[in-house]
Protein backbone atom coordinates (compact mmCIF):
# COMPACT_ATOMS: atom_id res chain seq x y z
CA UNK A 1 0.00 0.00 0.00
CA UNK A 2 1.40 3.62 -0.54
CA UNK A 3 2.70 5.30 2.43
CA UNK A 4 3.86 9.34 2.48
CA UNK A 5 6.95 10.12 4.20
CA UNK A 6 6.33 13.93 4.85
CA UNK A 7 9.56 14.74 6.64
CA UNK A 8 9.61 11.47 8.91
CA UNK A 9 5.86 11.83 9.61
CA UNK A 10 4.55 8.57 8.04
CA UNK A 11 0.91 8.20 6.36
CA UNK A 12 -0.55 5.01 5.21
CA UNK A 13 -3.13 4.52 2.78
CA UNK A 14 -4.54 6.34 -0.14
CA UNK A 15 -7.42 8.24 1.22
CA UNK A 16 -5.42 9.51 4.49
CA UNK A 17 -2.80 10.42 2.49
CA UNK A 18 -4.61 12.63 -0.71
CA UNK A 19 -6.50 14.13 2.97
CA UNK A 20 -3.27 14.88 4.79
CA UNK A 21 -1.70 16.32 1.43
CA UNK A 22 -5.03 18.35 0.86
CA UNK A 23 -4.86 19.96 4.71
CA UNK A 24 -1.13 20.47 4.49
CA UNK A 25 -0.27 21.71 0.92
CA UNK A 26 -3.16 22.91 -0.85
CA UNK A 27 -3.58 26.09 -2.47
CA UNK A 28 -7.42 25.74 -3.13
CA UNK A 29 -10.07 23.01 -1.40
CA UNK A 30 -10.01 19.42 -3.34
CA UNK A 31 -13.13 18.33 -0.24
CA UNK A 32 -16.36 20.20 -1.21
CA UNK A 33 -17.37 23.37 1.30
CA UNK A 34 -21.52 21.85 1.26
CA UNK A 35 -22.15 19.24 3.66
CA UNK A 36 -24.41 17.33 0.98
CA UNK A 37 -21.53 17.36 -1.93
CA UNK A 38 -18.73 16.60 0.79
CA UNK A 39 -20.87 13.68 1.69
CA UNK A 40 -21.16 12.63 -2.12
CA UNK A 41 -17.18 13.09 -2.17
CA UNK A 42 -16.91 10.60 1.38
CA UNK A 43 -19.19 8.16 -0.66
CA UNK A 44 -16.71 7.83 -3.65
CA UNK A 45 -13.74 7.72 -1.58
CA UNK A 46 -14.93 5.03 0.56
CA UNK A 47 -16.45 3.33 -2.55
CA UNK A 48 -13.88 3.63 -4.34
CA UNK A 49 -11.19 2.36 -1.32
CA UNK A 50 -13.41 -0.81 -0.86
CA UNK A 51 -14.46 -1.83 -4.64
CA UNK A 52 -12.51 -0.59 -7.57
CA UNK A 53 -9.43 -0.43 -5.85
CA UNK A 54 -9.79 -4.66 -5.42
CA UNK A 55 -11.37 -5.58 -8.73
CA UNK A 56 -8.65 -3.52 -10.67
CA UNK A 57 -6.23 -6.37 -9.30
CA UNK A 58 -6.85 -9.70 -11.15
CA UNK A 59 -6.55 -7.77 -14.65
CA UNK A 60 -4.19 -5.30 -13.83
CA UNK A 61 -1.85 -7.79 -12.54
CA UNK A 62 -2.71 -10.16 -15.81
CA UNK A 63 -1.62 -7.59 -17.89
CA UNK A 64 1.06 -6.32 -15.89
CA UNK A 65 3.23 -8.39 -12.93
CA UNK A 66 2.39 -11.76 -14.47
CA UNK A 67 4.64 -10.96 -17.32
CA UNK A 68 7.10 -9.96 -15.12
CA UNK A 69 7.13 -12.59 -12.79
CA UNK A 70 5.93 -15.80 -14.83
CA UNK A 71 8.74 -18.07 -14.17
CA UNK A 72 11.09 -15.81 -12.68
CA UNK A 73 11.24 -17.35 -9.20
CA UNK A 74 11.25 -20.41 -7.39
CA UNK A 75 8.94 -21.95 -5.37
CA UNK A 76 10.92 -21.76 -2.47
CA UNK A 77 11.30 -17.86 -3.37
CA UNK A 78 8.36 -17.18 -4.29
CA UNK A 79 6.95 -18.79 -0.75
CA UNK A 80 9.29 -16.41 1.61
CA UNK A 81 7.43 -13.60 -0.21
CA UNK A 82 4.33 -14.20 0.35
CA UNK A 83 4.86 -15.53 3.90
CA UNK A 84 5.96 -12.00 4.54
CA UNK A 85 2.37 -10.73 3.48
CA UNK A 86 0.39 -10.40 5.90
CA UNK A 87 -2.95 -10.34 4.21
CA UNK A 88 -2.92 -13.90 2.41
CA UNK A 89 -5.24 -12.61 -0.27
CA UNK A 90 -2.68 -10.72 -1.12
CA UNK A 91 -0.57 -13.23 -1.06
CA UNK A 92 -1.75 -15.61 -3.21
CA UNK A 93 -2.88 -13.17 -6.18
CA UNK A 94 0.89 -12.50 -6.00
CA UNK A 95 1.29 -16.54 -5.95
CA UNK A 96 -1.01 -17.06 -9.04
CA UNK A 97 0.60 -14.15 -10.83
CA UNK A 98 3.67 -15.66 -10.64
CA UNK A 99 2.64 -19.04 -11.60
CA UNK A 100 -0.70 -20.37 -12.80
CA UNK A 101 -2.05 -17.17 -13.77
CA UNK A 102 -5.66 -16.01 -13.51
CA UNK A 103 -8.77 -18.17 -15.36
CA UNK A 104 -10.63 -15.99 -17.79
CA UNK A 105 -13.70 -16.56 -15.72
CA UNK A 106 -11.96 -14.67 -12.47
CA UNK A 107 -10.24 -11.45 -15.39
CA UNK A 108 -14.34 -11.26 -16.47
CA UNK A 109 -15.11 -11.48 -13.03
CA UNK A 110 -13.75 -8.53 -12.13
CA UNK A 111 -14.07 -6.48 -14.92
CA UNK A 112 -17.65 -7.07 -14.47
CA UNK A 113 -17.28 -5.37 -11.31
CA UNK A 114 -15.21 -2.84 -12.92
CA UNK A 115 -18.33 -2.18 -15.31
CA UNK A 116 -20.82 -1.85 -12.59
CA UNK A 117 -18.27 0.69 -11.25
CA UNK A 118 -17.80 2.70 -14.20
CA UNK A 119 -22.22 2.68 -14.67
CA UNK A 120 -22.05 4.33 -11.24
CA UNK A 121 -19.99 6.57 -12.46
CA UNK A 122 -22.35 7.47 -15.84
CA UNK A 123 -25.30 7.40 -13.23
CA UNK A 124 -23.24 10.21 -11.17
CA UNK A 125 -22.07 12.19 -13.91
CA UNK A 126 -25.56 12.98 -14.82
CA UNK A 127 -25.19 15.59 -11.77
CA UNK A 128 -21.80 16.16 -12.70
CA UNK A 129 -19.76 17.76 -14.00
CA UNK A 130 -17.42 16.10 -11.19
CA UNK A 131 -18.38 12.68 -9.20
CA UNK A 132 -19.14 14.98 -6.37
CA UNK A 133 -21.20 17.42 -8.15
CA UNK A 134 -20.20 20.53 -9.14
CA UNK A 135 -16.24 21.12 -7.94
CA UNK A 136 -13.64 19.11 -8.55
CA UNK A 137 -12.64 16.54 -5.83
CA UNK A 138 -10.71 14.21 -4.01
CA UNK A 139 -13.79 11.49 -5.37
CA UNK A 140 -12.37 12.49 -9.15
CA UNK A 141 -8.86 11.77 -7.78
CA UNK A 142 -9.22 9.00 -6.38
CA UNK A 143 -11.09 7.26 -9.17
CA UNK A 144 -8.71 8.40 -11.81
CA UNK A 145 -6.35 5.99 -11.64
CA UNK A 146 -8.74 2.81 -11.96
CA UNK A 147 -10.04 4.37 -14.88
CA UNK A 148 -6.61 5.31 -16.71
CA UNK A 149 -5.35 1.24 -15.91
CA UNK A 150 -8.81 0.21 -17.80
CA UNK A 151 -7.38 2.23 -20.51
CA UNK A 152 -3.55 1.18 -20.12
CA UNK A 153 -4.91 -3.01 -20.08
CA UNK A 154 -6.65 -2.22 -23.37
CA UNK A 155 -10.09 -1.99 -22.06
CA UNK A 156 -10.77 1.52 -23.11
CA UNK A 157 -14.39 0.33 -24.73
CA UNK A 158 -15.56 -0.04 -21.96
CA UNK A 159 -14.85 3.80 -20.71
CA UNK A 160 -16.46 4.72 -24.38
CA UNK A 161 -19.50 2.67 -24.48
CA UNK A 162 -20.07 5.45 -21.15
CA UNK A 163 -20.67 9.18 -22.47
CA UNK A 164 -20.23 10.71 -19.67
CA UNK A 165 -17.41 8.79 -18.25
CA UNK A 166 -15.57 8.76 -21.40
CA UNK A 167 -16.16 12.70 -20.90
CA UNK A 168 -14.73 12.67 -17.76
CA UNK A 169 -11.85 10.91 -18.55
CA UNK A 170 -10.65 12.87 -21.00
CA UNK A 171 -11.04 15.90 -19.00
CA UNK A 172 -8.85 14.74 -16.04
CA UNK A 173 -6.09 13.22 -18.91
CA UNK A 174 -6.20 17.17 -19.75
CA UNK A 175 -5.16 18.18 -16.15
CA UNK A 176 -1.48 18.49 -16.08
CA UNK A 177 -1.29 17.28 -12.53
CA UNK A 178 -2.71 13.67 -13.71
CA UNK A 179 -0.55 13.76 -16.55
CA UNK A 180 2.56 15.04 -14.35
CA UNK A 181 1.27 12.04 -11.46
CA UNK A 182 0.81 9.33 -14.30
CA UNK A 183 3.66 10.15 -16.48
CA UNK A 184 2.13 11.54 -19.68
CA UNK A 185 1.76 14.79 -22.05
CA UNK A 186 -1.42 15.99 -21.00
CA UNK A 187 -4.30 16.01 -23.32
CA UNK A 188 -4.37 19.28 -25.75
N1 LIG B 1 -6.28 0.76 0.15
C1 LIG B 1 -4.97 0.89 -0.41
C2 LIG B 1 -4.74 -0.03 -1.58
C3 LIG B 1 -3.34 0.05 -2.08
C4 LIG B 1 -3.15 -0.71 -3.36
O1 LIG B 1 -4.07 -1.36 -3.85
N2 LIG B 1 -1.96 -0.64 -3.94
C5 LIG B 1 -1.71 -1.19 -5.24
C6 LIG B 1 -0.53 -0.50 -5.91
S1 LIG B 1 -0.42 1.22 -5.58
C7 LIG B 1 -1.35 -2.65 -5.24
O2 LIG B 1 -1.52 -3.31 -6.21
N3 LIG B 1 -0.79 -3.13 -4.17
C8 LIG B 1 -0.24 -4.46 -4.15
C9 LIG B 1 -1.22 -5.53 -3.91
O3 LIG B 1 -2.42 -5.28 -3.76
O4 LIG B 1 -0.81 -6.69 -3.93
C10 LIG B 1 -4.76 2.34 -0.79
O5 LIG B 1 -5.34 2.80 -1.77
O6 LIG B 1 -4.02 2.98 -0.10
Amino acid sequence: MPVLDHDGFLVQDSVAISEYLEDAFAKRPFRPAGAAARARMREWTQYIAAEPTWAIKVPSFNANIRPQLAGSLSAGQLAAIAARMPNKATAARWEQAATTGFTEAEIRASLDRLAATLDRMEAALAAGPWLAGADYSLADMDMAPFVHRLAGIGESGMIAARPRAADWYARMLARSAFATAMGFRPAA
